[in-house]
């Protein structure tokens, strides 16, 4: 028997990303895919940035997660929109995920939104959920040896937070073959040290710096289009 296939799977997910895009770029929003393993500190780095940014730029927030809301109740405390996204197994978020729950946001006040993904340093990596921005959150604690064993992620990523910096001194770990093995997969990466623990918080002015800006740059590159 033939078995006709119209689309594989990234086929589609890239035709809806697409449109998650143009829908970002019609509303002015800078959308921004945050991958790392599990417990790698993306929903504290968000959590830090977002007490950080707030006042400078309007904050949405999807969080991605196989079970649970913790993850959305800990973004919500700091008084911010976030919707979660329970993938009920599913070892990443996709492109239909974000299209089915971006218009609960009041998308014309929104000026950046951030999307945590699952906790995965590989599925992630191979969905375009309509993003202008992938971030890899690495913890030092997962050793030096990951970016190597996992090359997509960085690979497709644009910066990476290399996180729980405060706790380089009780580790083995050499941060700068860390550095060496992320600018091997990428040479034009931009990599932030951070920590994101309370009392002992290292690089999160640079990453909010970073971030504003982008965001800013979004908009006048439009205005910009606009005029032209
Ligand atoms: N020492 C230290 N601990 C951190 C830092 N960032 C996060 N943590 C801790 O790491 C643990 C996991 O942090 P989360 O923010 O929940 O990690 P996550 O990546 O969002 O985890 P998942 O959503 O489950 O994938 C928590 O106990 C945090 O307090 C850091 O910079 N330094
Ligand atoms: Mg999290």
């Amino acid at each position: 028997m033939k078995i006709d296939v119209k689309q594989d799977v990234f086929s589609l997910n890239n035709v809806i990303a697409a449109d998650n895009r143009a829908l970002f770029n019609a509303k002015d929003i800078f959308t921004i895919n945050i991958m790392g393993s599990p417990g790698a500190g993306k929903t504290t780095l968000l959590e830090r940035l977002i007490v950080q940014i707030c006042r400078q730029v309007s904050v949405a927030v999807i969080e991605g997660d196989l079970a649970t809301a913790r993850d959305a109740q800990r973004i919500a405390a700091h008084d911010v929109p976030v919707i979660q996204i329970n993938t009920d197994g599913g070892c990443h978020l996709d492109a239909e995920m974000i299209a089915k729950v971006v218009r609960g946001f009041d998308l014309d006040k929104t000026d950046l939104l951030l999307i945590e993904n699952v906790g995965n340093l590989v599925c992630p990596a191979t969905y375009d959920l309509g993003e202008d921005l992938r971030m890899v959150v690495l913890s030092i604690t997962e050793g030096e040896d990951k970016p190597g064993k996992y090359p997509i992620a960085f690979m497709e990523a644009d910066i990476v937070a290399l996180n729980k910096m405060d706790l380089n001194d009780y580790l083995d770990i050499d941060t700068n073959n860390l550095i060496a093995d992320i600018v091997n997969i990428k040479p034009q990466i931009k990599i932030f040290p951070t920590s994101c623990r309370n009392g002992k918080i290292v690089g999160m002015d640079e990453l909010a710096a970073y971030i504003i800006e982008a965001v800013k740059t979004k908009k006048q590159d439009k205005i910009l289009r606009g005029q032209a």
